[in-house]
């Protein structure tokens, strides 16, 4: 078995310990960064987040892998822009104001790092003028709100407004998601996007960072 092979499965098994000693060794080996990168932990990732879409694995599964992901590309991190790789996208993501829960925004985040993206995480009990400040800043392509409550769902018609009264609607894109959102609120709000769970979130976002 490859090295590479060998990092993706035990990522998916969650073996972070392991995931982070076999990234070490494939870079010793002088293993280019993009291919530990995308042949072993995106591939390792990509196979969980299919799993997770279809109910073959579920959340603890997914966080142990995130974990043992977030491990191996620590050390990739620092290496990655001497070797020129590009995130496949930049996007933001938070729980709307009043809002604390986290754990499914948690869970996107990861799904969306899994698949290359760069992830600016806002917390939870975000303001509108927060997601719309930094897409400004930071130059994210889109604005990912999350909301579990139906109280506080409203809070993403805001963020659509005060996107559209700061000039960033044309080329900033906004996913919504959480419990209570639905793809008929999405269009109501006018949001571009709605998900139903974290990896199909993550296929949302890198496709509409390339402009799908
Ligand atoms: Co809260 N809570 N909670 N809670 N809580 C719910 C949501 C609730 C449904 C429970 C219930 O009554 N049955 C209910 C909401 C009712 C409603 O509005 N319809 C509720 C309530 C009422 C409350 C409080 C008001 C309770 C109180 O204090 N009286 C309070 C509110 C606090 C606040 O936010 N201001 C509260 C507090 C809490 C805790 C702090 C105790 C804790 C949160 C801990 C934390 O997140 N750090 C908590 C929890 C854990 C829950 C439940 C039990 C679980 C939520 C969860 O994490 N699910 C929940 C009941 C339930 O759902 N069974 C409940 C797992 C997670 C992976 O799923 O977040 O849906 P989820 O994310 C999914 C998808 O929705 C999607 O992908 C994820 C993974 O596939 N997704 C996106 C999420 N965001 C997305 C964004 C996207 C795309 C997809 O694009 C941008």
């Amino acid at each position: 078995m490859s090295i590479l092979t060998d990092i993706s499965e035990n990522l998916q098994r969650g073996k972070a310990k392991i995931v982070k000693e076999l990234v070490q060794q494939a870079i010793d080996q002088g293993i280019p960064v993009r291919e530990i990168l995308e042949d072993g932990l995106l591939a390792g990732m990509s196979v969980i987040g299919e799993k997770f879409k279809n109910n073959e694995v579920f959340v603890p599964e997914v966080l142990v892998a995130a974990r043992a992901m977030n491990m191996g590309a620590s050390l990739l991190k620092p290496l990655m822009a001497e070797a020129g790789v590009q995130a496949s996208g930049k996007v933001c993501i938070g729980t709307v104001k009043g809002d604390l829960h986290d754990i499914g925004k948690n869970l996107v985040k990861m799904m969306m790092e899994g698949k290359g993206l760069e992830v600016v995480d806002l917390g939870t009990d975000v303001p509108p003028e927060k997601y719309i400040e930094t897409a400004k800043e930071q130059g994210c392509q889109v604005i990912c709100c999350s909301a579990l409550l139906t109280t506080t769902m409203g809070v993403m018609e805001e963020v659509v407004k005060q996107a559209e009264t700061a000039g960033i609607r044309d080329h900033v894109k906004i996913m919504v998601g959480g419990a209570p959102v639905t793809d008929t609120f999405c269009k109501q709000i006018g949001a571009d996007c709605y998900t139903p769970d974290a990896a199909t979130a993550a296929d949302a976002a890198v496709a509409l960072c390339k402009g799908a």
